[in-house]
């Protein structure tokens, strides 16, 4: 019985990873990925120059998941394509993914014209959906805004490159969103960043439980799952075969990565659960997820992949 799976033709041996912005902020960070059973990893969003970030406490957990705003804290792009490239030489046979975003699309296209310059062999995911950075709206809601940045990424980047989404709510926005994004040659597309704009709150204090935005966050965890799973599926439905779909979005299980894989995930990220659990977690996981392939008598991924029943 096999999790492995391969995504823009790359071969991973394993499905599940972490999502970006969990355990992959330093060096320090990403080597406990690499040296755990994660089939690789993304690194934290990197832009132009690093950033410190918002105020803490900026991210909470609760027993249903997580609020956070953390303001894209980073150490800029250039240290994680230092990272990546040792990485590349010290374990060749694995492919690791970097995350990017910019603030505009002159930063898109500088970040990506840094890449493209270095010995970068690896995919990167263009976060199109971060919640959390005052005054600068999720990308990802801004459809028009969306299409111009794909078609010049495109023009400018040669590599597999994918989109990091927010959640959508909507019928006709799913719909919408697929006819632009099946106009491009992207190599996969990752539902869901954080539902934005979440109030989680303490009663006995009466206060917010993070201190950026008086308290709002993306949420994620448990609150997130359905709505991962839905725009997980909704866009394997309508994407074209070329692009690929990874989920995250509530996987804390075994199961909630089946379910992911379900929906049509050919990769599986988690976040608030490996924040909450550390990267011993992807063994856990992979235990799991192994167990019950063998219950259903499933060997490979592609035996259950996007293969969700319907009621009629
Ligand atoms: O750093 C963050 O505040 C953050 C980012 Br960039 C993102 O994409 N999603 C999120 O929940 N937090």
């Amino acid at each position: 019985i096999s999790t492995k799976t391969t995504l823009a033709g790359i071969h991973f041996d394993n499905c599940l990873m972490n999502a970006a912005g969990v355990y992959c902020y330093d060096a320090s960070e990403l080597n406990q990925i690499q040296n755990s059973m994660a089939g690789t990893f993304v690194t934290k969003t990197g832009t132009v120059t690093p950033r410190t970030g918002n105020q803490v406490p900026r991210y909470r957990a609760t027993h249903l998941g997580s609020i956070n705003s953390m303001g894209l804290p980073n150490k800029g792009l250039q240290y994680y394509m230092d990272y990546i490239s040792q990485q590349q030489k010290a374990v060749p046979h694995k492919t690791y993914f970097q995350s990017i975003a910019g603030f505009n699309l002159a930063e898109d296209e500088y970040l990506l014209a840094q890449i493209q310059a270095s010995d970068f062999t690896g995919v990167v995911e263009l976060n199109l959906s971060c919640p959390n950075v005052p005054g600068k709206p999720q990308i990802g809601y801004d459809f028009e805004t969306v299409e111009k940045i794909l078609t010049r990424v495109f023009e400018v980047y040669r590599g597999p490159l994918g989109i990091k989404l927010p959640p959508y709510f909507d019928i006709v926005h799913f719909d919408q969103m697929a006819t632009i994004l099946n106009q491009f040659p992207l190599a996969f597309v990752n539902s869901v960043n954080s539902i934005g704009n979440g109030l989680i709150i303490d009663s006995l204090s009466e206060r917010v439980t993070i201190k950026p935005k008086h308290g709002f966050g993306g949420i994620g965890g448990d609150y997130l799952k359905p709505t991962a799973l839905a725009n997980v599926h909704a866009f394997y439905q309508r994407l074209k075969p070329s692009i690929q779909i990874i989920g995250t979005g509530g996987i804390k299980s075994g199961q909630d990565a089946f379910e992911h894989i379900l929906c049509g995930a050919s990769m599986v990220q988690v976040g608030t659960a490996l924040h909450a659990e550390g990267p011993q977690i992807f063994a856990r996981l992979t235990a799991e997820l192994k167990t019950i392939m063998y219950q259903k008598g499933y060997t490979t991924l592609t035996d259950f992949r996007g293969k969700l029943n319907y009621l009629d």
